[in-house]
């Protein structure tokens, strides 16, 4: 990684990448470039948050572009363009879309910053990374999705509310892939290091999964327009610190299996190490029968995105 100031790109400056470039700025982690193809949008935001720089004590540079080469040199790039669902739009309509997108601007994105890590936020997630890999030809190791964190986060809220416990205390574990198909593993997640049947009722404990699932259409409905933004923005800013700082946290992340877990060349969310050297180690826990079924189910759906995009392409 290069010494001295760290780069960060963020792609798109919708309400997930201006929120993330606001974070990654002013929690001192590195200088933003954010770019976006609407002109006028990145440069606006990129001046508002750079004149919040003295109120926040920070000297990092946040440059607003519509232009690659701008992101040259980048750590990691962060990718959030993508269309949101439109009425009349299907979840198809919409991964062919976004595979589009996603296509275009990490294509461009690596070739300025072959070296780069790349955190995928954009929807349908774990399809998505398929698409930043196949892309850029990036080893697995730095091409990363970012939904598990955020999934975990959730979970880790609703199980503190749910006890009155700090969330600090709180550990969520979740596999598979991003909202409906998330596996929870309540026997692995703990207050304080007891294990969560220790405390709540298997019903409790299912009703607090199923909110979590539900977590990101509960906002929608709530929003009406757009979708979740804060929490999924600090989500994809722990996976950068957690880089950037060699942190070598064990995070919940979208990455692409080759035989662990028993799957094959399909992007799941599984525990990883983030590290200086993105993902360095693949976590495989033990799974009994009922979990190893329900990550299948997971994989399956990620595969049924891949087939679907490989015919559009076809
Ligand atoms: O857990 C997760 N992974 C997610 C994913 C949590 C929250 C949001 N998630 C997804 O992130 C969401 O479904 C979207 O696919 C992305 C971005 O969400 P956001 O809420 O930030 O959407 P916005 O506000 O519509 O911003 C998208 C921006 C917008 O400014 C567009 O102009 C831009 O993307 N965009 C582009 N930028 C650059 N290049 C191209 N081609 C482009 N197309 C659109």
């Amino acid at each position: 990684m290069a010494v001295g100031r760290r780069k960060v790109t963020v792609i798109g400056a919708g309400n997930v990448g201006a929120t993330t470039a606001q974070r990654i700025v002013e929690s001192n982690l590195a200088d933003v470039v954010l770019i976006d193809v609407v002109e006028g949008l990145p440069q606006g935001k990129a001046l508002d948050l750079a004149e919040a720089a003295p109120l926040h004590y920070h000297d990092h540079t946040v440059v607003g572009t519509n232009d690659y080469s701008d992101t040259a040199g980048s750590d990691v790039i962060v990718v959030t363009a993508g269309l949101a669902r439109q009425p009349g739009m299907t979840r198809d309509d919409l991964l062919i879309k976004n595979m589009g997108i996603v296509r275009a601007v990490v294509g461009q994105a690596a070739g300025q910053s072959p070296d780069a890590f790349i955190i995928v936020v954009t929807n349908p997630l774990d399809a998505m990374v398929h698409v930043a890999l196949e892309t850029t030809g990036f080893p697995r190791e730095r091409v990363i999705g970012m939904a598990g964190v955020l999934d975990s986060a959730r979970f880790r809220v609703f199980i503190a509310r749910e006890l009155g416990v700090s969330v600090v205390d709180v550990s969520a574990f979740v596999l598979g892939g991003h909202g409906d198909t998330m596996v929870p593993l309540p026997r692995l997640s703990t207050v304080a290091g007891i294990p969560l049947p220790e405390l709540l009722s298997a019903e409790r404990i299912d009703a607090l999964a199923d909110r979590t699932r539900n977590g990101g259409a509960e906002i929608v409905g709530l929003l009406k327009s757009g979708s979740a933004f804060y929490a999924p923005a600090s989500s994809a800013v722990s996976m950068v610190d957690s880089i950037l700082n060699d942190r070598k946290r064990v995070l919940p992340c979208a990455v692409l299996l080759q035989g662990e877990y028993k799957i094959d060349g399909l992007v799941v969310g599984v525990p990883v190490v983030l590290g200086a050297s993105g993902v360095e180690r693949i976590i495989e826990v033990k799974l009994t029968d009922a979990e190893q079924t329900a990550l299948r189910t997971s994989s399956e759906s990620v595969r049924s995105l891949v087939e679907t995009m490989r015919n559009a392409q076809a």
